[in-house]
C-alpha cells in the first residue's frame, strides 16, 4: 500500500505520545472493568467501524453566499483521493470514498480503482447529480429533473443514474444514491400527486437497472433548493417509495435534512424495524441543512442514533448493515482536518453505543423507571472514550493524534505547491 504520510515520522508522533496513551487506556480500561466492560472488546469493535468519506467533501466548501478557496485544494479526483488517503492513515476509520458523478467523472475508472486500492481505499456509495445542469447537457433541470413535467428531461436524468451506476460497477461500488431537489416554490406549482408519481416511474427505470447485488439509497431532504413542497421531503415519503420500488431500495438518513428538534433517533429506530434503513449522511446542523462538522452542535443527538442502532444489531445481527459516510460542508476549517476530525466523532458515538449496559436498561423500561432508563444513556454517552480510540488507530498503524500529526507534517504545504489554484477547478457541493 503506498503511503502519503512519512512513515518514519508518524511512528516518531506515536512514541512520543505512547506513554501517556497508555496510561490513560489502563485507567480507563480499569474504571470500565469495575462496570463488566472489557476494554479489549470495544477497542475491537472500533477498530471494525467504519465512515465513508465523501469526495466532495476535501474541496473547501461554500454557501449560497461565498466560497473561499482554501490552499492546495485537490483539483481533480485523483487528488481528491490523495487527501482521503491522508484522512485514512491517520484515523484508520474511513477506508471507504463515496463518488459525486458528474463531479468525479474521469475517462479511466479502472485507474481510479486502481489509484483507490493502491492507498487502501474502496469506493462506498455513487451519488447521481441532477440538481444542476451540466456542460453540453440538452435539456435543463430548472424545473425538475427525475419529477420533470418534460418526458425528455425525466428520460436524460435516467439516464444519468444509470451511467453512474456503470460507473460505480468498473469502480466496485455497491450502491447508488439518489437525492433531487425537485419541488415547487408556489403553491400550485405542481401537482404534489403528480409529481410524486413522476418520480416513481423514473425511479423504476433506475432500478430495473440496479445490478443484483446493489441497492438504491433514496436520499430525503425537507426543503432547498425547493422552498414550498420539496418531492422527497421527509423519511415518510421515502419510505413509502423504497416499499414501492423494491427490497434493493433503502432510505438514507441525512442528519441535516430534517426540521430543527425532528427527533431523529426515532426515523432512525422506524426505518430499522421495517428493514428500510439504508444508510446514513452524517454531519450537524443548528438551524437547517447546515452540513456543520458530525458531533460538533449535538453530540448526544448522534450518541442516541449510535444507540437505535445497536439496538437494531443487538435485535437483527449480522443482517443489518447501514452504510455510514460523512457529508460535510467545510467553509472554515482544513477539510482534512475536519474530516478526520468528523469521522473520529462518528466513531466516538458507536463505541459510547456499545457501553450501554441493555440488559439493565430494559430492566428499568420494564419497571417504568423513566429516570434511571434516562440515566443508563447517560452514563455510557458520559464515558470518555478518547483512550480506546487513539489506542484503535495506533493499532490499526494510525496517528494518536491525527491533527496534531497533519498539522506537522507539512502536507497542507506541499499541496499548495503541487496544486496551484486555478478558476473553476474542483467543484465542492453543498448536498
Ligand atoms: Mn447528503
Amino acid at each position: 500500500m503506498s503511503t502519503i504520510i512519512d512513515s518514519g515520522r508518524l511512528a516518531e508522533h506515536n512514541a512520543q505520545l505512547r506513554a501517556g496513551l497508555n496510561a490513560d487506556y489502563e485507567a480507563l480500561g480499569g474504571m470500565l472493568a469495575r462496570r463488566g466492560v472489557d476494554i479489549e472488546k470495544l477497542t475491537a469493535a472500533a477498530q471494525g467501524f467504519a465512515v465513508a468519506l465523501p469526495s466532495w467533501g476535501v474541496g473547501t466548501g461554500g454557501t449560497r453566499f461565498a466560497r473561499f478557496p482554501g490552499r492546495g485544494e485537490p483539483r481533480n479526483v485523483f487528488e481528491k483521493l490523495d487527501d482521503c488517503a491522508v484522512i485514512h492513515q491517520l484515523t484508520r476509520v474511513t477506508p471507504g470514498v463515496s463518488l459525486h458523478f458528474p463531479w468525479d467523472k474521469t475517462t479511466d475508472p479502472a485507474a481510479l480503482r486502481q489509484q483507490a486500492e493502491s492507498h487502501g481505499l474502496y469506493f462506498d456509495a455513487v451519488n447521481s447529480n441532477t440538481f444542476q445542469d451540466q456542460a453540453g447537457q440538452e435539456h435543463t433541470y430548472k424545473f425538475g429533473s427525475l419529477t420533470a413535467i418534460n418526458a425528455d428531461t425525466r428520460a436524460q436524468a435516467v439516464r444519468h443514474n444509470i451511467e453512474c451506476i456503470e460507473l460505480g460497477r468498473v469502480l466496485g461500488s455497491k450502491a447508488l444514491t439518489v437525492w433531487v431537489g425537485d419541488g415547487a416554490n408556489f403553491p400550485g406549482q405542481h401537482n404534489l400527486r403528480g409529481a410524486l408519481e413522476r418520480y416513481l416511474g423514473s425511479m423504476r427505470e433506475i432500478y430495473a437497472a440496479l445490478p443484483a447485488d446493489w441497492l438504491m439509497f433514496i436520499e430525503h431532504k425537507l426543503f432547498e433548493p425547493a422552498f414550498y413542497a420539496t418531492t422527497i421531503a421527509d423519511w415518510g415519503t421515502s419510505f413509502a417509495c423504497a416499499q414501492t420500488l423494491g427490497d434493493k431500495a433503502r432510505c438514507l438518513v441525512d442528519l441535516g435534512h430534517h426540521a430543527p428538534n425532528t427527533n431523529i433517533e426515532m426515523i432512525v429506530a422506524r426505518l430499522a424495524q421495517f428493514g428500510k434503513l439504508g444508510g446514513f449522511h452524517f454531519n450537524d446542523s443548528k438551524y437547517g441543512d447546515d452540513d456543520l462538522d458530525s458531533g460538533s452542535i449535538n453530540p448526544f443527538q448522534l450518541f442516541l442514533v449510535f444507540n437505535e442502532l445497536a439496538d437494531a444489531a443487538e435485535r437483527d445481527g449480522a443482517a443489518f448493515k447501514p452504510a455510514y459516510m460523512l457529508d460535510q460542508s467545510h467553509n472554515v476549517t482544513d477539510p482534512i482536518e475536519s474530516l478526520m476530525n468528523s469521522a473520529v466523532e462518528v466513531q466516538r458515538a458507536f463505541v459510547q453505543a456499545q457501553l450501554v449496559d441493555r440488559a439493565a436498561l430494559r430492566q428499568h423500561q420494564e419497571a417504568n423507571d423513566a429516570l434511571q432508563s434516562a440515566q443508563a444513556l447517560k452514563h455510557a454517552y458520559r464515558t470518555d472514550v478518547s483512550a480506546i480510540l487513539a489506542m484503535a488507530r495506533l493499532r490499526a498503524g494510525g496517528a494518536i493524534d491525527p491533527v496534531a500529526f497533519y498539522r506537522g507534517s507539512g502536507y497542507r504545504d506541499r499541496a499548495a505547491e503541487a496544486r496551484p489554484a486555478r478558476a473553476g477547478a474542483s467543484s465542492s457541493g453543498i448536498v
